[in-house]
């Protein structure tokens, strides 16, 4: 079946689009549009033409599938030219997303529509490349160059009401979308047409203001190459002719197509497609989520309850007495009026979301509930007795999750009733922001259970990864190793912030030293004590030396690094350097790259320990847990990917 079809209402012409999933400019659907263009102009009863997508979106951009084939005709940046070009104005009738070469398209045509909460946007930057189709030469034209440099550089889309004042659509329209275009057609063959996009000029901006994005952007990009390589495009584009312009842009598209950095942002790209929906778990009927409860409403436990109530799943928030309770809900007002002072969410829904969460101190509340997630102290003898009362009072198939960061789910499932049910769902802290969801089942649980951790996944718009049962799971035990790597490092002499600076140098946030001091140095620190007090040989850490001179993070003034009362800088300790100067034995020379390379290495090795011990599925779900729990840069893959050599 053609993925284009004609249709003809009077003088209007409808070009509809059909090529599923998300109608991707396949190579078929530029060669249909193509041949439409030609097949209208020839057309005398033809006066407008509507381009219009079935399915559940505009045109999502390029073929990503196609990224590492040769490129094949007709061209995108011609096809672009050709419907800009046709006899009759073509007009874009957009609803869902038009993004990047959608977008793109719809900027060849002389007008551009969109339904109420429709989204347009240039998301090539996410994929670690530039626009290829005039992405960053029609855009300035359409919205001016600050609007241009927001939507390219950044790669995130905007909604139609926001895109319309921004002058990147004509129209926002309500309801039967074709006969809205078509009106709208009708309408504007009435009046003078408009110039083509490519005709229309860039205001110049004010001096100073391509530096200053330039800083602003390098800032943000940490050593992502595509933003900063947009930005001179868009420079191009204001500052030269449009076809200059276009083949600036086109070089610089196919250079970033076959770099590093796109095959690792597009690794992650069909990694997080795939993740919610393992071919393993594919027909398996989840259990129906209609009730959830929480135990315990501190950190995680509220941060969970908020994630399920942005879900729209009525929350059962049990706690240990009134008073734990009533500062659990406060944890959970405190977070959705967060939400509402970054304007995620209005003050009607912050309330509604409230509603929705009945607060306990008895079991018997759980009764109906279809799901429960424990998050209470990572005590085992306070969570095993929170199973027994979980068994007691909820019904025999309700699934029962535990949210342990280190302890063994199958010890605290022990002795539980239908052990079928048992699973371990690991949230990260914010749990309502954090988007990894590490599912740990046993061996007992049931392929329903576990498929039903994946709804839940899929639900809260989580990255689900599977992970088998080990000390720290997958994240955990890899954070283990890169913080000893990295002190490692620091007993060969290497400093401190020299070792976080190379970290941040490679793409993350923060470095190692600095991160701890950020969370805490006593959670780790209590973990290995734990560890020694239950008889198991745990090397002593320097970061026990610390926590034992007081010394906890920023909580406390001061961790690996000092901080003034009140202040978040990080200071080079001298304290630190006494306490620890006794456990530095040698002193090695190393450049940022090779520290990086050094951590990343190790944490690479780990990765493939795990994944020999079968504890992780495949070397891209390690990568998803890195980079979606553990600030690992994007655009470098993960450490597995980077560890192929391929970054
Ligand atoms: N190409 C190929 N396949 C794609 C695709 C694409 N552009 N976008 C999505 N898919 C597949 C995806 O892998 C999944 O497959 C299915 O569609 C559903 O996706 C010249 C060069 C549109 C907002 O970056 O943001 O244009 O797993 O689960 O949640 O300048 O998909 O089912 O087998 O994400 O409803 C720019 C990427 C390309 C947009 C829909 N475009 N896509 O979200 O579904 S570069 C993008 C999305 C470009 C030009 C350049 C989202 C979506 P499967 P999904 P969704
Ligand atoms: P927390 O101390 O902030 O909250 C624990 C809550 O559990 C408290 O409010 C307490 O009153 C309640 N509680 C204790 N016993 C209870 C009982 N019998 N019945 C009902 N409520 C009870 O701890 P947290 O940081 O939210 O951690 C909770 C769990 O999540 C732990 O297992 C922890 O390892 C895990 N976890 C923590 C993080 C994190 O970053 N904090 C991340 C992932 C997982």
């Amino acid at each position: 079946m053609s993925v284009v079809t004609i249709a003809h209402a009077g003088e209007i012409a409808t070009v509809t689009i059909d090529n599923p999933p998300v109608n991707a400019l396949s190579q078929a659907l530029r060669q249909g549009l193509w041949d439409a263009v030609a097949t209208l102009d020839a057309d005398p009863a033809v006066k407008a033409v509507v381009l219009i997508c079935a399915g559940r979106t505009f045109i999502a951009g390029a073929d990503v599938t196609e990224f590492g084939k040769p490129p094949m005709e007709p061209h995108l940046p011609d096809l672009v030219a050709r419907i800009e070009g046709a006899q009759k104005p073509w007009i874009a009738a957009i609803h869902g997303s038009a993004l990047g070469g959608g977008f793109e398209i719809a900027m060849g045509c002389r007008f551009r529509i969109a339904l109420e909460g429709a989204s347009v946007g240039l998301p090539e930057v996410t994929l670690g490349i530039v626009p290829g189709a005039s992405g960053t030469v029609r855009t300035p034209r359409l919205a001016g160059v600050q609007a241009a440099v927001d939507l390219v550089t950044g790669g995130k889309p905007v909604k139609a009401a926001k895109a319309k004042t921004l002058g990147l659509i004509d129209a926002v329209v309500s309801g039967d979308l074709q006969a809205a275009a078509l009106a709208f057609a009708r309408e504007a063959l009435e009046q003078p047409l408009p110039l083509p996009v490519s005709q229309r000029p860039i205001a110049t901006p004010e001096p100073g203001f391509w530096e200053a994005q330039q800083t602003a952007i390098a800032k943000r990009a940490r050593g992502e190459a595509a933003p900063l390589r947009a930005l001179e495009c868009l420079r191009k584009a204001a500052e030269a002719s449009f076809d200059v312009a276009m083949a600036h842009e086109r070089a610089t598209f196919l250079e970033l197509r076959a770099s590093e950095q796109a095959q690792a942002l597009r690794a992650v790209f069909f990694a997080e497609r795939a993740a919610p929906r393992p071919a393993h778990l594919r027909d398996v009927e989840p259990v129906a989520l209609r009730k959830v409860g929480v135990i315990g409403g501190g950190t995680m436990g509220a941060g969970i309850a908020a994630a399920l109530r942005d879900a729209g799943l009525p929350v059962t928030l049990i706690e240990r007495d009134a008073e734990a309770l009533a500062r659990g809900l406060g944890n959970l007002k405190t977070i959705f009026d967060g939400g509402v002072k970054r304007g995620k969410l209005s003050e009607s829904q912050a309330a509604e979301r409230l509603a929705g969460v009945t607060g306990a101190t008895d079991y018997a509340a759980l009764a109906d509930a279809d799901l429960v997630i424990e998050a209470v102290f990572e005590e085992i003898g306070v969570k095993r007795a929170v199973f027994t009362e979980l068994a007691r009072h909820c019904r025999d198939d309700a699934i029962m999750a535990t949210n342990t960061s280190y302890l063994d789910p199958r010890a605290i499932a022990e002795g539980l009733p239908n052990p079928a049910r048992f699973i371990g769902l690991h949230f990260f802290s914010p749990a309502n922001v954090m988007k990894l969801l590490e599912i740990v089942p046993t061996a007992e649980t049931s392929a329903q259970t576990l498929a039903t951790g994946f709804a839940l996944g899929r639900a809260l718009n989580k990255i689900p990864v599977q992970a088998g049962i080990c000390e720290g799971f997958i994240g955990n035990r890899i954070l283990k190793r890169y913080r000893a790597a990295a002190e490692g490092l620091l007993r060969k002499g290497v400093a401190i912030p020299e070792i976080d600076a190379a970290m941040r140098g490679y793409g993350f946030a923060m470095g190692p030293f600095e991160a701890q001091d950020l969370g805490g140095l006593d959670i780790a620190f209590l973990q290995r004590e734990g560890a020694r007090a239950a008889g198991q040989a745990v090397p002593e850490a320097l970061a026990d030396i610390l926590v034992r001179a007081g010394r906890k993070g920023q909580k406390t003034g001061g961790g690996w690094y000092d901080y003034a009362p009140g202040e978040r800088a990080p200071r080079s300790s001298i304290t630190v350097a006494e306490l620890l100067a006794p456990h530095v034995t040698e002193f090695v020379s190393m450049t940022r790259e090779e520290i990086a390379a050094d951590l990343v290495g190790q944490m690479a090795a780990e990765g493939q320990a795990i994944l020999d011990e079968g504890i992780a599925r495949s070397p891209s779900d390690i990568d998803l847990v890195e980079i979606h729990g553990y600030g690992f840069p994007r655009w470098r893959g993960g450490p597995m990917f980077a560890a192929q050599g391929r970054s």
